[in-house]
C-alpha cells in the first residue's frame, strides 16, 4: 500500500473497503435466461437431429494457397499494442467507475433507478450523501490508479492511452483493406449465420468443431467474434466516449440521443468494456486449447510451425504488458504531477482546436428536469456564510475585483438587474453522473461588460466560501474567452426558487461545455486575473492542484 498521509488515506484508503455487485433482478434474469435459451437449443439440436455438420476443413497447400494467409508484421503489432492500450483503458476505466459506481439508462441518475451497482450501499436519505461520499475504493491490482477518489489520476491514463488505441484502430482497418486481410475478418456470405450456429452447437455441448489452420482462415463464429471486435466494440466505445463529453452533448444533445442519452451510453461504454474482456478471455482459453505453440507463432512470428519460441515470445510480451500496470501504479503515485502535465500536453492543445469551439446550446424542457440531482462538495462551515445564509443572503456581496477598470461589490438584487435569464441544461459531473435542471442568474457576460476586465487579464478566477477535500477555499478558474461563450451564468435561482443552500447558495457558476467541479458553489467573490499560474499551485483550481483534474474539461 501507498504510504497515505491521514487525510489522504480517509480519502483514499477508507475503512470501507468492500466489494459488492448489485444487479437489478430481472436484468440478471433476461440475461440468464438468454443464454441458457442458447445453451439449451444447443442441446435439443444434437440430441434431436444430431451433431450439426460443418465443411470439413480445406486441405491446405502452403505452396500455392492463393488468399490472405499469414499475419503480416502490422497485424502482429498492432494485435500487440491494441492489447496494451485496451488494457489500461479497461483498467484506468475500472477506477474512473468506482468513483461513480452505479449505471443507469436515465438521465437523473436517481439513486435505486440503477440498473447495476458496485457498492453495498444504499443511498440514505436521511442525511446529505454526496456523490464523492458514494464513491468505492478499487483494488489497486485491478484498477489504474484503484484506491479510492483516483479519477484524476485515472482520467490521465485514460486519455493518453486512447489516442494509442485509436490510432493503432486506424492503422489496423486502413492496412486491412490496403491488403487482402480484410477477407479473413468480413464475412462476405450470409451462410457465415448458419455455419456460426453450427459452431455454436459444438461449443456450447463441449465439442471442439473441426479447426481450421488460423494462419489461413477462421471458423465462423471466430469470424464473427473477430469482426464485432474490429468493427463493433471498438468503435461503439470511441463514439459512447464522446457521447459523455459535456461541450459535445450540450452542443448537440441529439448526438448522446443516438445511444438512448447520456447515461445510457456511459452503461453501453460500460457494456463495451465487458464484451472486450468476455472476448480475451474465450480467445485466449481456445487460442490455448487449439495448437497454443502453433496459434502462438502465427501472431508472434508470422510463421506456421511447432517451435516453441513464439510461445515464449509471447509470455515476454504478457510480462511486459504486467509490467507496464507496475510502472503506471509507479507513475500515479510518485510522480502524479507529471503525467497530469503529460495528459495536458496530449489533451489541452487539440481541446482548445476542437471541442472546446462548441458553443453550448441546450435546451430541455419543464418535463426534463431531474426529480433528483446528486450534490457535491463540502458545505461551507464559516461563520460568515452561516451568517450571511440566515438573512437569506439579503447582506451577501459579491466581490468581483483584480484586473478590471471598475470593481464593484453587489448584493443579489443588484445582480438580478443586469438582467437575469434562465436556461434548463445537464450537468456532467466529472464522475459520471449527470442531472438536468434549471438554473436562473446573470450571465457572465453581463458582468464582464459591466467590470470591463484590463486587457491582460486573460482568466476569471471563482473563490467559494466552502472548503475543499482537503481544506482549504475552493476555487476554480476559467478562460475569460470560454465564460462568454452562451449559457455560461452566475446563478443564484435553481428550479424556479432561490438556489438551495446544499446546491451552493447565494451563488454558483454554470459553465454548459466543461465538467461539474468547474463550477464553483456558494461563490465567496471573482478575481480577474492574468493567469491561473498566478494562484493555488498554479494548475487551475483545487482539484486541479490537489486532486491532478483537468484544466480544461470539455470531455
Ligand atoms: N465550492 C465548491 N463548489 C463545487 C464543488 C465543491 O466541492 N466545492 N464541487 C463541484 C462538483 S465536483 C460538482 S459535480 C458540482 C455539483 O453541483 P451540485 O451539488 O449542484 O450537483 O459542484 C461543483 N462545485
Ligand atoms: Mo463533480
Amino acid at each position: 500500500m501507498i504510504a497515505f498521509d491521514e487525510a489522504h488515506a480517509a480519502v483514499h484508503y477508507p475503512a470501507d473497503r468492500r466489494f459488492r455487485i448489485w444487479i437489478r433482478p430481472s436484468l440478471l434474469a433476461a440475461v440468464g435466461m438468454t443464454l441458457l435459451a442458447l445453451i439449451a437449443a444447443a442441446w435439443i439440436e444434437l440430441a434431436v437431429a444430431g451433431m450439426p455438420h460443418i465443411p470439413p476443413v480445406p486441405q491446405v497447400y502452403p505452396n500455392d494457397f492463393s488468399g490472405p494467409h499469414g499475419f503480416p508484421l502490422w497485424v502482429r503489432y498492432c494485435h500487440f499494442f491494441n492489447f496494451v492500450f485496451l488494457m489500461m483503458l479497461i483498467r484506468s476505466g475500472l477506477s474512473i467507475l468506482a468513483d461513480h459506481p452505479r449505471l443507469y439508462f436515465n438521465d437523473d441518475c436517481t439513486p435505486g433507478s440503477e440498473w447495476i451497482r458496485f457498492t453495498p450501499i444504499k443511498v440514505p436519505r436521511d442525511r446529505i450523501w454526496t456523490a464523492k461520499d458514494d464513491a468505492r475504493y478499487l483494488s489497486p491490482i485491478i484498477g489504474t490508479p484503484g484506491y479510492r477518489h483516483t479519477i484524476g489520476i485515472a482520467r490521465a491514463w485514460h486519455f493518453i492511452n486512447v489516442h494509442g488505441f485509436i490510432f493503432t484502430g486506424i492503422l489496423f482497418v486502413a492496412m486491412l483493406f490496403d491488403t487482402e486481410q480484410w477477407k479473413r475478418l468480413v464475412p462476405t456470405s450470409s451462410l457465415v449465420l448458419v455455419q456460426a450456429w453450427n459452431t455454436w452447437v459444438h461449443y456450447a455441448t463441449f465439442h471442439l468443431p473441426p479447426e481450421p489452420n488460423g494462419f489461413y482462415g477462421y471458423n465462423a463464429l471466430q469470424q464473427i467474434a473477430y469482426f464485432a471486435v474490429v468493427f463493433v466494440f471498438g468503435p461503439l466505445a470511441i463514439f459512447t466516449g464522446i457521447a459523455m463529453s459535456p461541450a459535445v452533448v450540450n452542443r448537440f444533445p441529439w448526438y448522446a440521443r443516438i445511444f438512448g442519452g447520456r447515461q445510457s451510453a456511459r452503461s453501453i461504454h460500460f457494456l463495451t468494456m465487458l464484451s472486450f474482456f468476455a472476448f480475451i478471455v474465450v480467445h485466449v482459453t481456445l487460442v490455448v486449447m487449439t495448437g497454443f505453440a502453433r496459434n502462438m507463432n502465427h501472431i508472434v512470428l508470422g510463421t506456421d510451425d511447432r517451435r516453441p519460441l513464439g510461445m515464449m515470445l509471447g509470455f515476454a510480451g504478457i510480462a511486459v504488458v504486467a509490467l507496464s500496470w507496475i510502472a503506471a501504479h509507479y507513475i500515479s503515485w510518485r510522480h502524479p504531477r507529471a503525467l497530469q502535465h503529460a495528459q495536458k500536453f496530449v489533451t489541452y492543445p487539440m481541446q482548445l482546436a476542437t471541442l472546446n469551439r462548441l458553443v453550448p446550446q441546450q435546451h430541455y424542457t419543464e418535463q426534463d428536469i431531474s426529480p433528483y440531482m446528486w450534490p457535491n462538495g463540502k458545505m461551507p462551515t464559516r461563520s460568515d456564510w452561516k451568517v450571511l445564509a440566515e438573512g437569506g443572503f439579503r447582506d451577501f456581496r459579491l466581490k468581483v475585483g483584480g484586473l478590471v477598470e471598475r470593481p464593484v461589490e453587489l448584493s443579489l438584487a443588484d445582480l438580478e438587474k443586469l438582467g437575469a435569464t434562465e436556461q434548463i441544461t445537464m450537468h456532467h459531473c466529472i464522475q459520471g453522473w449527470s442531472g438536468i435542471a434549471k438554473w436562473g442568474g446573470i450571465s457572465m457576460k453581463a458582468l464582464i461588460e459591466l467590470v470591463r476586465p484590463t486587457a491582460t487579464a486573460k482568466t476569471v478566477a471563482f473563490f467559494s466560501f466552502g472548503d475543499a477535500l482537503y481544506g482549504d477555499a475552493y476555487y476554480d478558474t476559467q478562460s475569460i474567452e470560454n465564460v462568454l461563450k452562451a449559457q455560461c451564468l452566475l446563478a443564484s435561482r435553481m428550479n424556479g426558487q432561490p438556489l438551495p443552500e446544499l446546491y451552493g447558495a447565494p451563488l454558483r457558476l454554470r459553465v454548459e461545455n466543461q465538467l461539474g467541479y468547474k463550477m464553483v458553489k456558494w461563490i465567496e467573490r471573482i478575481e480577474f486575473i492574468e493567469s491561473e499560474k498566478q494562484i493555488g499551485k498554479g494548475e487551475g483550481g483545487k482539484n486541479e492542484d490537489d486532486e491532478y483534474f483537468d484544466l480544461l474539461p470539455n470531455i
